[in-house]
């Protein structure tokens, strides 16, 4: 790397807040980051995943050379190679037999060109995206009320609101920066109420005044009877305290249509009705429906509880009809707002990513668009129908129908419904292109092409966050070994399938101009994504691009940029629709499969960890899969926390570790999605869940899926540190996680381990010496090798989950063991110095853990502030806040009334 020193503002490539970074280089090479003061999504702050970005960008696990059928190769090959196949297929059996499969994590350029190629070039709409896991059934929520998938609100808006109702949403581990926003502005104006609506417990509940843990699936229910409640508040304290009814009946009058309908199906949700399908009693649901009827700005946050669900559609529509009833919408502080997820899931819904979808927001079924997309490309074609989504594309390619898929930046063998499904059909796809930044994920495997693309700090291009802002990723560093972007690979691809005019762009300036050109081509108002104003830009221009929100369309630059406050939709009529909907039974449950899966994410790892289990820091937060258990189903089912269990669905089957918490409601469990075949022996949750989706959208429901759960019999229990990764591991199972000069191990087994001394040896590769002790009486054992002063290796097992401190045992691999005395410790498993082990990690800047922050409280530490003050937790990032929250409100005594 020859970057001299340098400081460079980009964009931070995890979720959809889309902070500000600033990246900079070194003299000596050293990469780090800090927040950007100056924009507009995080003011400076940055969450521990944005802060952990240095910890993510080495050489490590990089995919660096093009390689065909197992072969490395030259790029002019593979290109060739990509281009022929796909150009033959085509010719056999039409454009409807290739497929490209992307990602909310392809930045705009990228995206557009993808697009243009399939849907424009090779003439079939055969593109879809991870979008359809994720943001789908907003966007289909979004177009049926408002004729156009637009996020009317803005970040400002949580902060000028009276009520934030966060529904299905773990902002303060997703979200965080924005959560963060939140919690700033609630204690600036401790008026403000906020409700959490999910049925766990999560951290973000730590700044709610009121949580409805409702069952699975019955948030339509809840919407529906606050539409009834809204609508005839009689009764209720603001019908008696003389306030009108909240329903706004000229905003309905002039700017809906629908209302009647909907609300006569929300005449069928009394109180006793919502009650029976929420679980919630209705002394809660009162103190909802009077908060949300007494506050005029209110904000509806949602995401992944609302979208992933086989009734997400329906429960988007359920909540945009209170805001469209009372015309909260689009005004400063109230209106509802989806939480994109990914960084670039609002650029890919702009440049038309979905299979039903156009560029620049245009709609496939619409025979103008494609006229207009067709004129303005100059293409020889334009897909006419919506191509497969998501899970109907994976099973065509099973069924053969489709012969040839390239997936770029993402991995579907982990993160799709049925995901042994998936595994299975691109095992039988005559051709698998995957263009990734890692050398290993368990899709790669299945690629018979792979190429190395850039990654994040070597990328130039933009990406559109949750408030429609856009803003530029910014290239810090070369790119390495042969690695590529993005949208030059396609662009090459699409040139040798012969296409070279259409895709000759010089850089990803000149297609963001033209992404720009084309939302205001033949638009006059008629669409609400315009960028005109971009269109002219140049590589300089492009170079310093500010953030900035759309709508800019040419010539008038708009002061507000929120939508609908005075109706202006983008149905012919202008006027949006409310639409009628009715709730589907609970949960999905059943006698064999009795429990409900739920699953999601946790603070420190992003998706499937191909970056974020790169480092240690945030490798140490939660470093094993599991399933967060009720007390009584643990207690039912002879679970002790720290067990393993077995979870099986008529799909497949994971083992993890037990988390019992009184967070999780009874009947349900929750497993994260992130661990998969490269971090775990058997945890890649996706093979659980059932290919069903929601009918209007075509997202799985990846929230609500009947299992069955049982302990699995574990005879043995271990835990390593090693100083390198092992080359097999051989356990029923077992998770991996870094650490600070290595890995640390779990494992554990369904039979006594036999040869524990030759299980480290194989494990640690090496030759060293082994130091080691058996306890006859409990077997449990302990041994470690040393190569010179350095620890290679070591390993405590016994018949109970291990209790060995993992932060001091994984301390040790950097520790120096010339001396033999600390080499017994390491045999006896304890630190011999008076040091406390810290507990588990809650605050990864400062590598503070829950021993040290519960030392801090017993020592008078009374408050988040005091216990920052003292042991430094929660003072940089603030993600830990939550959780140092919990310690508190555990340990301090309730006051006296
Ligand atoms: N740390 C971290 N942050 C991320 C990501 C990550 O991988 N890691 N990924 C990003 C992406 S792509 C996305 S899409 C977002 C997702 O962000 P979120 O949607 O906040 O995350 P999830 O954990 O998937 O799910 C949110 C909540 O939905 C709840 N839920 C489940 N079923 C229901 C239901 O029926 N009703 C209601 N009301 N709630 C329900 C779950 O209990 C869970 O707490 O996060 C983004 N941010
Ligand atoms: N059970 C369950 N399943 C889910 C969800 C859930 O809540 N529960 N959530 C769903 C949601 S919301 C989402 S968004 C998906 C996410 O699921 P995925 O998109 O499959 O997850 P990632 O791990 O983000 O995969 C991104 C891949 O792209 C690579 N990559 C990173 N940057 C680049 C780049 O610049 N170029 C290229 N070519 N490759 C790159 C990474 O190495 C990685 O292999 O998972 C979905 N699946
Ligand atoms: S909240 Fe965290 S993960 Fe999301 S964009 Fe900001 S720094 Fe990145
Ligand atoms: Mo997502």
């Amino acid at each position: 790397m020859n970057d001299a020193r340098k400081e460079v503002k980009t964009t931070c490539p995890y979720c959809g807040v889309g902070c500000g970074v600033i990246a900079t280089v070194g003299e000596d090479g050293a990469f780090s980051v800090r927040g950007d003061p100056d924009h507009p999504a995080n003011f400076g702050r940055l969450c521990s995943k944005g802060s952990a970005l240095a910890e993510t960008i080495g050489p490590e696990g990089r995919l660096l050379e093009p390689e065909v059928m197992g072969e490395r190769t030259d790029w002019d090959t593979a290109l060739s190679f990509v281009a022929d196949r796909f150009s033959e297929t085509i010719a056999e059996h039409g454009p409807d037999s290739v497929a490209f499969y992307v990602s909310g994590q392809l930045l705009t350029e990228d995206y557009y060109v993808a697009n243009k190629l399939m849907k424009g070039f090779i003439g079939s709409a055969n593109i879809d995206t991870n979008s359809r896991l994720c943001m789908a059934s907003s966007v289909a929520g979004h177009r049926r009320a408002f004729g156009s998938d637009t996020v009317p609100g803005t970040y400002e808006d949580l902060e000028l609101a009276d009520l934030v109702v966060i529904v299905g949403s773990n902002m303060a581990w997703c979200h965080p920066v924005l959560y963060q926003r939140l919690a700033a502005a609630k204690q600036a104006r401790p008026g403000t109420r906020v409700v959490l609506v999910d049925p766990r417990r999560t951290m973000t509940a730590d700044i709610a005044d009121l949580h409805l843990p409702l069952k699975p699936d019955s948030d339509i229910a809840l919407f529906n009877g606050l539409l009834r409640f809204l609508a005839a508040p009689e009764g209720s304290k603001s019908d008696t305290a003389g306030r009108p009814a909240p329903v706004d009946a000229d905003y309905v009058a002039s700017h809906t249509e629908g209302f009647d309908e909907a609300l006569e199906a929300a005449l069928a949700y009394d109180m006793a009705r919502v009650s029976r399908e929420t679980g919630l009693d209705e002394a809660q649901l009162a103190e909802f429906y009077e908060l949300f009827a007494g506050t005029e700005k209110v904000v509806t946050l949602y995401s992944q509880g609302v979208n992933q669900s086989v009734v997400g559609t329906d429960k988007v529509n359920a909540i945009l009809n209170c805001h469209l009833a009372t015309g909260r919408i689009g005004k400063a502080g109230s209106g509802p707002f989806s939480l994109t997820g990914q960084p670039n899931a609002m650029g890919g819904r702009e440049v038309g990513g979905l299979a039903n979808m156009l560029a620049a927001h245009m709609a496939i079924e619409n025979p103008q668009h494609r006229q207009i997309v067709q004129e303005f490309w100059g293409s020889p074609t334009v897909a006419t129908t919506p191509g497969k989504k998501a899970v109907d594309l994976f099973t065509a390619i099973e069924a053969g129908d489709i012969k040839a898929v390239w997936v770029m930046a993402t991995n579907p063998v982990d993160s799709m419904p049925d995901a042994d499904g998936v595994a299975r059909a691109l095992a039988a796809c005559p051709l698998v292109v995957v263009s990734d930044v890692v050398a290993e994920n368990d899709t790669l495997p299945f690629a018979h092409v792979r190429l190395p693309a850039a990654a994040w700090a070597e990328k130039d291009g933009t990406v559109t966050n949750s408030e429609r802002r856009i803003s530029r990723q910014r290239k810090v560093l070369s790119l390495p070994g042969k690695a590529r972007h993005d949208w030059w690979i396609v662009c090459e691809v699409a040139r040798r399938m012969g296409f070279a005019d259409a895709f000759a762009y010089a850089g990803p300036h000149e297609i963001f101009a033209e992404h720009a050109a084309i939302s205001s081509y033949r638009n006059d108002g008629s669409r609400a994504f315009d960028i005109g104003a971009h269109a002219a830009v140049d590589r300089s221009a492009y170079d310093g691009l500010a953030p900035f929100q759309w709508p800019q369309p040419v010539g008038k630059l708009e002061k507000t940029t929120r939508f609908f406050a005075r109706g202006g939709f983008f149905h012919p009529d202008g006027r949006a629709r409310l639409v009628p909907v009715t709730s589907r039974s609970g949960p999905e449950a059943c006698r064999d499969f009795p429990f409900t899966l739920n699953t999601g994410r946790v603070r420190d790892h992003w998706h499937t960890m191909t970056r974020t289990g790169l480092s240690p820091r945030l490798s140490s937060h939660l470093g094993e899969p599991f399933a967060e258990l009720h007390p009584a189903d643990a207690l039912d089912l002879g679970v002790a926390d720290a067990d393993l269990v077995e979870i099986a669905s008529p799909y497949g089957s994971v083992i993890v570790r037990a988390l019992v918490t009184g967070r999780q409601q009874q009947g349900s469990v929750f497993v994260p999605m992130h661990w998969t075949g490269q971090f775990a022996a058997r945890a890649r949750v996706d093979t659980l869940v059932p290919p069903r989706t929601d009918p209007h959208s075509g997202q799985p429901a990846s929230k609500n899926i009947a299992v069955h759960v049982s302990r699995f019999a574990a005879q043995a229990y271990g835990f390593a540190v090693l100083s390198r990764k092992p080359a097999a591991i051989d356990a029923d199972y077992w998770a991996l996680a870094r650490c600070k000069g290595g890995y640390r191990l779990e494992f554990a087994s369904a039979h006594p381990f036999d040869d524990r001394e030759a299980l480290l040896r194989r494990w640690c590769g090496g030759t060293g010496e082994i130091a080691a002790y058996r306890d006859a009486a409990t077997d449990g054992f302990r041994a470690a090798v040393f190569e010179g002063g350095r620890l290679l290796g070591a390993l405590f097992t016994a018949r109970e989950p291990v209790a060995v401190s993992r932060a001091w045992a994984a301390s040790q691999l950097i520790a120096d063991h010339g001396n033999g005395a600390r080499r017994a410790l390491v045999v006896a498993g304890r630190s011999g110095s008076r040091k406390p082990d810290p507990g588990a990690l809650v605050c990864s800047c400062f590598g503070v853990g829950a021993n040290d922050i519960l030392g801090a409280i017993a020592g008078g530490c009374h408050s988040i502030e005091a216990i920052g003050q003292q042991v430094k937790a929660g003072t940089n990032c603030g993600s830990c806040r939550s959780e140092i929250k919990v310690l508190l409100d555990r340990s301090l005594p309730v006051a006296a009334e």
